[in-house]
């Protein structure tokens, strides 16, 4: 651990040879195999693999090396030469793992057999994969179809979500939460209800011809590096950047193109942010709310002097509705309480309000800034809000960019992974398949959590994830997880959950997508859905890290042939020899979206599913886009109090979600530690706090329970004041579950009320 009084140690730009170093680390501390990094060169291209990584878009004109930092992490990561085999468990028991951190429990290698929990030992041993699925089955079958959870990560393919979808319904549930109820669900509900679309409504081309981005919440350097290609082509172009952002995040700041070897050399930096907006953690409402009073002024001033008008009054309309309301909250919120709400300045709005202007064409970008809110959906409707004043949603160049998660984290969802069951075509799943899917919705993540405490829901089928770290409220989660009488984890590495093994226990090893998926008619394609709704095809091609691991598609096969009675329709031997036919029936299941679905799987770039909201098609109640009037000035839950701070959950550049590959957060002059609070300078000096100085965060949430979270190092940051930041998933211990988007359920992990209190040397350190 380095010495926090040396950090934050001043960063470089995003890119460059820091990218590089970042990259050479992991390539070390992985330990790939031979033959890895060739890998790489196939990563999304047509007709290689997709990464792992982020939903970031994958061109039609890709570069030679169409990968980031990150992504290059995700691939070394899973092609490690470290195998956690059946007889690691000779040396460890489960109870003796939890004390390891969660780097380390990764870092054992890749899961190579079938693993039952054996309580007696307390030590997972081999199971043969025709017992472990008889014995999951039999488990199963004891339980009440609504009693049974089947969670997914966005990690699997299209071919095997579409068919856990039909596991799941064939078992008599719509209890399908998805990894997104922890992220983007606020996307899925509050996008969906003012212009009628639940995912993005831009595409490449539309980064093509910008010419201004305005940016809230969304870290590309860290999350979704390949992004800085185009801003700074963008860039170059002399496309303007608005960023709102409580952090001064480097990705934002400055870039240098790892793939121009001239700007390596010379170190030629692009700036990426015209102008840096330090907003407050939640203070986003006000932040645009200004904007658009300043807007609306502008165009009352116009219209005053006979000038041509700044509003286009002919998209409001032809296409909104609800825009005199929102204009009345405009026109009567005063300066001072936005100013106040947002923590910026008017003058700072009003340069903004100038910007979005000037531009003719903007997308507005957005990540988890605005969604981890308690009125998430609001941010995202005053988003819309600003974008529709002059009419930029629905043309070349211009959008709403919501940037996804896990890489087909949007299409899962598109195939039926849906716990809303007006989502999802039952009828056509009943012709299909000839049974009567249930018609009542199913969980959202956090009723599954409440459920997981209640002991209403007994069991846990997960593909993918790492659900007891990343929900809220870690600590009663892991006895609540334990309680269950089965969980069952189809995996790649040993991760946290497995630790906290239910009664039956089960962990499945699978395949990671850049290896050969060999079937009875030969190596199988699969299909992806990236953040603008484009689906490639990815082939892997690297030899199996095991000779026992199996396909995604072939557990989720082999669980619909244990679990469901005989019927013709059902032909999982057939779908698993041929993945093929498996995109005939979301074809014939999703006819709009997914036509000659085999013939395009290749189209460079990606084949485009249509999105209505793109062309000015509104899917919404009313049929027009709906402008939203806010009944508040910020997205938070909770009064401001003397000591009561707005913690906000941050990743780092050395880490995917729950995988920590290491304690680098390069970006941000982090090294070394992760057990940090950043902190600013006036707020530690009215606290009386030092560099350095431990402390423990306590949750501040409205109910009885002490959360907390103690041995952090305050390490003093540019970030506004009354808004602290620490680090994801260590954080998730503070977290009420009850602490969520009121409208999507998303967890409020960017606002988190939280005290903070002196924490003696030594004293509860936190597990990571
Ligand atoms: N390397 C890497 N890549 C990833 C991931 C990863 O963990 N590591 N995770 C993947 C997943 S699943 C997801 S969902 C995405 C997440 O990617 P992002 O959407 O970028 O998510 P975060 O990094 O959690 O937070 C984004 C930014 O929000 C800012 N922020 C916090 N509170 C507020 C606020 O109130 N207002 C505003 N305007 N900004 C705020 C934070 O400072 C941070 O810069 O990345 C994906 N890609
Ligand atoms: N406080 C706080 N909490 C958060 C967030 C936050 O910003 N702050 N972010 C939230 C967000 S955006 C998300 S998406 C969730 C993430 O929640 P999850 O999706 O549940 O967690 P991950 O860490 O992505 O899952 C990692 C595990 O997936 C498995 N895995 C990896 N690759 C594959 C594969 O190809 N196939 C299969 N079957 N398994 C694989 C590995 O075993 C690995 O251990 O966390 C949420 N929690
Ligand atoms: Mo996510």
């Amino acid at each position: 651990m380095s010495d926090v009084n040396d950090l934050p140690k001043k960063s470089g730009p995003a890119g460059g040879w820091g990218s590089m170093r970042g990259i050479k680390e992991v390539l070390a501390s992985s330990r790939a195999e031979p033959g890895a990094f060739q890998t790489l060169h196939r990563q999304n291209k047509p007709r290689g693999f997709m990464c792992t990584s982020c939903a970031w878009p994958k061109p039609a004109n890709y570069k030679q090396f169409e990968f980031c930092e990150n992504g290059a992490k995700a691939t070394l990561w899973e092609s490690t030469r470290d195998r956690c085999t059946p007889e690691f468990w000779n040396d460890h028991t489960v109870t003796e793992l939890r004390s390891w951190k969660d780097h380390d429990v990764e870092r054992t290698g890749r899961l190579t057999a079938p693993l039952r929990y054996d309580a007696e030992t307390d030590r997972y041993v081999e199971v043969g994969w025709d017992e472990a699925i008889a014995g999951i089955a039999e488990v199963l079958k004891t339980l009440k179809s609504d009693e049974v959870v089947f969670y997914s990560s966005g990690h699997a393919g299209l071919e095997a979500s579409y068919l856990y979808a039909l596991v799941a319904r064939l078992f008599g549930t719509n209890n399908l939460p998805q990894s997104s109820n922890m992220c983007h669900e606020t996307t899925s509900v509050g996008l969906k209800e003012v212009i009628g679309s639940p995912v993005g409504t831009v595409i490449w081309e539309d980064l093509e011809a910008t010419d201004c981005f305005f940016f809230f919440g969304q870290n590309p350097g860290t999350n979704s590096p390949r992004f800085l290609h185009p801003l700074k082509e963008a860039k170059n172009r002399g496309a303007k950047i608005v960023t709102f952002n409580p952090l001064r995040e480097q990705g934002l700041v400055s870039f240098v193109d790892p793939q121009n070897p001239l700007h390596m050399a010379t170190g030629h930096e692009t700036i990426i942010s015209d102008q840096y907006h330090q907003v407050r953690a939640g203070g986003d409402v006000a932040a645009i709310l200004g904007i658009c009073k300043a807007v609306i002024e502008a165009d009352d001033a116009a219209q005053e002097k006979g000038g041509a008008r700044i509003l286009d009054v002919a998209f409001i309309e032809e296409h909104t509705t609800g825009f005199d309301a929102f204009l009345d909250v405009c026109r009567k919120t005063q300066w001072p309480d936005i100013v106040r709400e947002s923590g910026l300045a008017e003058e700072d709005l009003r340069d903004a309000a100038a910007t979005y202007m000037a531009a003719e064409r903007v997308i507005g970008v957005y990540g988890m800034g605005l969604t981890q809110h308690a009125h998430g959906a609001l941010n995202i409707g005053m988003l819309v809000n600003l974008m529709m004043l002059r009419g930029n949603i629905g043309r070349k160049g211009a959008g709403m960019c919501p940037v996804r998660g896990h890489s087909n984290v949007q299409g899962q969802r598109t195939v039926g992974i849906a716990e809303k069951a007006n989502l999802v075509p039952m009828d056509r799943l009943r012709e299909l398949f000839d049974f009567d899917p249930p018609t009542e919705d199913g969980t959202h993540i956090v009723d599954a959590v409440q459920g997981l405490f209640d002991r209403s829901i007994k069991g846990f089928v997960s593909l993918g994830g790492n659900l007891v770290r990343a929900v809220p409220e870690q600590a009663r989660m892991e006895d609540a997880w334990a309680g269950q009488e089965i969980s069952v984890m189809i995996s790649t590495k040993l991760n946290r959950t497995h630790l906290f093994p239910a009664k039956h226990a089960y962990i499945l090893p699978c395949l990671s997508r850049a290896e050969r998926d060999i079937q009875a008619t030969g190596n199988q394609t699969i299909s992806i859905e990236d953040s603008f709704s484009m689906i490639h095809g990815s082939i892997g091609q690297r030899t199996p890290a095991s000779e026992h691991l199996r396909s995604e598609m072939a557990i989720v096969c082999a669980l619909g042939r244990a679990l469901s009675g005989d019927n013709p329709k059902l032909r999982w031997d057939e779908w698993q020899a041929d993945y093929g036919l498996v995109r005939d029936l979301i074809e014939a299941t999703y006819p709009d979206d997914f036509g000659r679905y085999n013939a395009r799987l290749h189209t460079p770039g990606g084949f485009w599913r249509g999105i209505a909201a793109h062309d000015r098609i509104w899917k919404t109640e009313p049929g027009k886009a709906i402008f939203t009037a806010p009944d508040r000035l910020n997205s938070v839950s909770f009064d401001d109090m003397e000591g009561r701070y707005r913690l906000i959950t941050i990743r780092s550049n050395d880490q995917f979600n729950t995988t920590i590959y290491g304690y680098s957060d390069r970006f941000r002059g982090i090294e070394g530690t992760r057990d940090v609070l950043l902190m600013n300078e006036d707020d530690m000096r009215a606290a009386g706090l030092a560099k350095g100085d431990l402390v423990a965060l306590l949750s501040d949430a409205e109910d009885d329970e002490t959360r907390r979270l103690g041995g952090l190092a305050v390490i003093p940051y540019e970030i506004p004041r009354g808004t602290v930041a620490s680090y994801y998933p260590e954080c998730n211990v503070l977290i009420s579950i009850a602490h969520h988007d009121i409208t999507s359920k998303t967890p409020a992990s960017k606002s988190i009320p939280v005290r903070i209190e002196r924490d003696g040397e030594g004293r509860e350190r936190p597990r990571m």
